[in-house]
């Protein structure tokens, strides 16, 4: 019996027509600037986003990793949500590798940083501060639920950033979801983004990668951090290659995602001891209630038994969250909300 993985979209796998493309890569040295793959990849991104280049890294937690160490110096500072992945997820990386300090303002429940808040972190010139020098937002915000940000809260927001001659980044691991709930392309997005990381892999089903685009000199300057970080990577173009299929074609079809993101929302509101806590995007949050049959861990170890795979947000016991993906379908879902009304009842 095949598993059902809910736990999230990053544990897709590529599709036959992203192996193929694997497989026919026409490839060169990409630290020399030589791999055909990697550049059209590049440069097309840079075209889908609206902005002057691209740069083609490991990881999401790289992307974000390499354009705050390209837009800071040591002790400068950035304005960041307290729920950001960046804050949250990547170990502190800017910190601890870039030596930025992270200055942490409160993420709104609607996933947003309030204006008021931005402006009051900025940092006055005075020399026992440190200069801040960027503010950094996430969409879709995944720890508050996969919330997407509307392209007019991200174009004030960038607005305001530059009022106060600060860079705006943008955390857009997912933001083809935010650019897919608002039908709006997602070069309107991100129009006054300086740079923007975006994932290939997740719901794209890219097996690696995401993509940093921003102007052609801030990704010149990117490309240096990139290798002293160790993302010089070679003959890249074969993980290149289903990026794009990722960025063109995958792209197109996650409103299917979402669709199914609330119909399992809907179905598991039938399920005794599950607390549906939000549906967003592709993301179901749900509570294991505190009188359920089942201890988190035995629902686990249930579920498992029944090949489906769960686990709690981290940081969390009872709050789970199901990501939606191309490799779960209507009947999965069926199977998924089947199997718990037997291990919970
Ligand atoms: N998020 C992962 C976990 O790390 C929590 C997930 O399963 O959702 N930005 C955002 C908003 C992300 O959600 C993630 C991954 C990243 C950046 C980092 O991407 P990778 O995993 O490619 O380094």
């Amino acid at each position: 019996m095949e598993t059902i993985d809910l736990r999230s979209d990053t544990v897709t796998h590529p599709t036959a027509a992203m192996r193929e493309a694997m497989a026919n890569a026409i490839v060169g040295d990409d630290v020399y600037g030589e791999d055909p793959t990697v550049n059209q990849l590049e440069q097309e991104s840079a075209e889908v986003f609206g902005k002057e280049a691209g740069l083609f890294v490991a990881s999401g937690t790289q992307g974000n990793l390499i354009s705050l160490m390209t837009h800071c110096q040591r002790g400068e500072e950035i304005i960041i949500g307290d729920q950001a992945h960046i804050f949250k997820y990547e170990q502190g990386g800017s910190a601890s590798l870039g030596g930025i300090m992270p200055h942490t303002i409160p993420v709104q429940p609607d996933g947003t940083l309030a204006f008021d808040d931005v402006e009051h972190a900025i940092r006055g010139d005075n020399y026992h501060f440190p200069r801040t020098r960027l503010v950094a937002i996430e969409n879709t915000q995944g720890t508050l639920g996969g919330l997407p940000l509307s392209p007019e809260y991200m174009q004030d927001l960038a607005d305001l950033t530059h009022k106060h001659d600060l860079a705006f980044h943008v955390d857009g691991a997912r933001i083809f979801n935010a650019s897919t709930h608002f039908k709006v392309p997602v070069a309107d997005m991100v129009k006054g983004a300086d740079s923007v990381t975006f994932c290939l892999s997740k719901g794209l089903c890219a097996p690696v990668g995401s993509v940093i685009v921003g102007s052609k000199a801030f990704i010149a300057e990117a490309r240096r951090v990139r290798k002293v970080l160790g993302g010089g990577m070679r003959q890249a173009g074969v993980l290149a290659a289903p990026g794009l299929i990722a960025l063109h074609e995958m792209s197109k079809r996650l409103q299917t995602d979402h669709d199914n993101a609330a119909y399992l929302a809907e179905s598991l509101s039938e399920v005794p001891g599950v607390n549906v806590m939000s549906q967003a995007t592709n993301f179901v949050f749900f509570l294991l209630e505190e009188d359920a049959k089942l201890s988190p861990t035995e629902f686990i170890e249930a579920m498992q038994s029944h090949n489906v795979i769960l686990s709690p947000y981290p940081g969390f016991e009872r709050k789970f969250r199901c990501v939606m993906h191309y490799w779960i379908d209507r009947d999965r879902i069926d199977t998924v909300v089947k199997s718990m009304k037997v291990v919970l009842s």
